[in-house]
C-alpha cells in the first residue's frame, strides 16, 4: 500500500464571498459592478444619490464567486431617507468579506467624508481594497494624494481605475481574488443576480426618470411593479409610480400625457434590453404624499428603516 500524495494539478480551492462597494454618492460604485459583473444591473446616472437601495450583483469566473453588494452612497444624512440609505450601506460593510472603497480622483474628499469612511470601516475586519476611480479624468496630482492617504490612513496601495472605460478592472478582479476566504458558492454559477427582475425593472423605471425630469421629481418617485405576466407575449408589466406631491404628478403625467408616454418608451426600452424580450408597460402615477419621511412608505417599498423609526412621521 503506498501512500497517497496529493497531485500537483490539484485544483485550487473555491473562494466565496461578499465584497461590498463603498464611498460616496457618484464615486462610480455602479458603473464598476456593472464593469465586473459584465451586464448593466444596477443604474447609473450623472446625478448623486441614484442607488437607494443594495444591488447585488453575482460574478463567477472559474474557482471564485464574488456576490457584488452596490450600496448607496455613503453620505451625512439629513432625514428619514438619508438615514435608510446609510444604513444600507453600514449594513453592507458589516456583511461584506472584502471591503471595496472607491473614491473619485476627480473630487477630492472634505475631512467630514474621510471621518464618515472612518467610522464605516471600524464597524468591519475584512480586508480593505482602496480603488482611485475616474483616472481617465484625474490629474497625476489629484491621484497621488488619494494614494497617500490610503497608505498612512489603511496602510494599503491604492489601485487606480476607470469604471467607465473599463482600465484596471483585471487588476481589482485579481486582488479581490485573492482576498476572498475560501468555500463554495453561494448562487448557481451562471447566476448573475440575486434579487427578483421585478427590482431591476423598478430600478430601470427609475433610471429613465432621472434622465427625464430634472431638479427633485427624481428623488420624489418610487416605482412599483405591480404586476409582472412574464407567460404573455408582450410581456404584460405594470407599475405604480408614487410621488409626493400633486405637483410631480402633474410634471410626471405633462401636457396631456406627453411625459409620461415618452417615461413609458424609454422605460420599456431599457426592460426590454434586460429581459431579452418585448414588453407592454402600463405606467400608473399615485399619490403618496411624504413617503419619504414616512417609515412605513419607505418599509413597505424595501427600505431599510434605521431601527426605532418605522412609525415616525
Ligand atoms: N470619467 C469617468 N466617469 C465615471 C467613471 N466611473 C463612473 N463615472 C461617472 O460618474 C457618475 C456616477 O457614477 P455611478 O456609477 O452612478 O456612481 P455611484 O453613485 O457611486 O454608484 C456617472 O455619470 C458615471 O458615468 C470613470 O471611471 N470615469
Ligand atoms: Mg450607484
Amino acid at each position: 500500500m503506498s501512500l497517497e500524495t496529493p497531485s500537483p494539478d490539484m485544483e485550487a480551492p473555491l473562494r466565496t464571498g461578499y465584497v461590498t462597494l463603498l464611498g460616496r454618492p457618484n464615486a462610480g460604485k455602479s458603473t464598476l459592478m456593472n464593469s465586473l459583473i459584465g451586464q448593466k444591473l444596477s443604474i447609473v446616472t450623472p446625478k448623486a444619490q441614484t442607488t437607494w437601495q443594495r444591488v447585488t450583483g453575482i460574478h463567477t469566473t472559474d474557482r471564485t464567486q464574488a456576490v457584488f453588494l452596490d450600496t448607496p452612497g455613503l453620505l451625512v444624512a439629513k432625514d428619514l431617507f438619508q438615514r435608510s440609505m446609510l444604513e444600507e450601506a453600514l449594513e453592507a460593510v458589516r456583511e461584506g468579506d472584502v471591503i471595496v472603497l472607491l473614491v473619485d480622483a476627480t473630487d477630492p474628499l472634505h475631512q467630514a467624508e474621510k471621518n464618515a469612511i472612518g467610522e464605516a470601516l471600524s464597524l468591519s475586519s475584512a480586508q480593505l481594497i482602496v480603488v482611485i476611480n475616474k483616472i481617465d479624468e484625474a490629474t497625476p496630482e489629484g491621484i497621488a494624494a488619494i494614494s497617500e492617504w490610503a497608505r498612512a490612513e489603511f496602510d494599503v496601495e491604492a489601485l487606480g481605475l476607470s469604471a467607465l472605460h473599463g482600465r484596471g478592472i483585471a487588476e481589482l478582479w485579481a486582488e479581490i481574488q485573492a482576498a476572498l476566504p475560501e468555500g463554495p458558492f453561494l448562487y448557481p454559477a451562471d447566476d448573475i443576480a440575486a434579487a427578483p427582475v421585478r427590482f431591476f425593472v423598478g430600478e430601470f423605471i427609475r433610471e429613465a426618470i432621472f434622465e427625464q425630469f430634472r431638479e427633485e421629481v427624481p428623488y420624489s418617485v418610487f416605482a412599483v411593479i405591480d404586476e409582472f405576466r412574464e407567460e404573455q407575449d408582450p410581456v404584460y408589466i405594470k407599475a405604480d409610480l408614487f410621488v409626493e406631491r400633486n405637483s410631480q404628478k402633474g410634471i410626471l403625467v405633462g401636457d396631456r400625457g406627453t411625459a409620461i408616454r415618452e417615461l413609458g418608451r424609454s422605460s420599456r426600452k431599457k426592460i426590454e434590453e434586460f429581459i431579452g424580450r418585448r414588453v407592454y408597460l402600463e405606467l400608473r402615477v399615485k399619490l403618496r404624499p411624504k413617503w419619504r419621511r414616512r417609515g412605513k412608505d419607505l418599509g413597505r417599498f424595501g427600505f431599510r428603516v434605521p431601527v426605532g423609526q418605522a412609525g415616525n412621521e
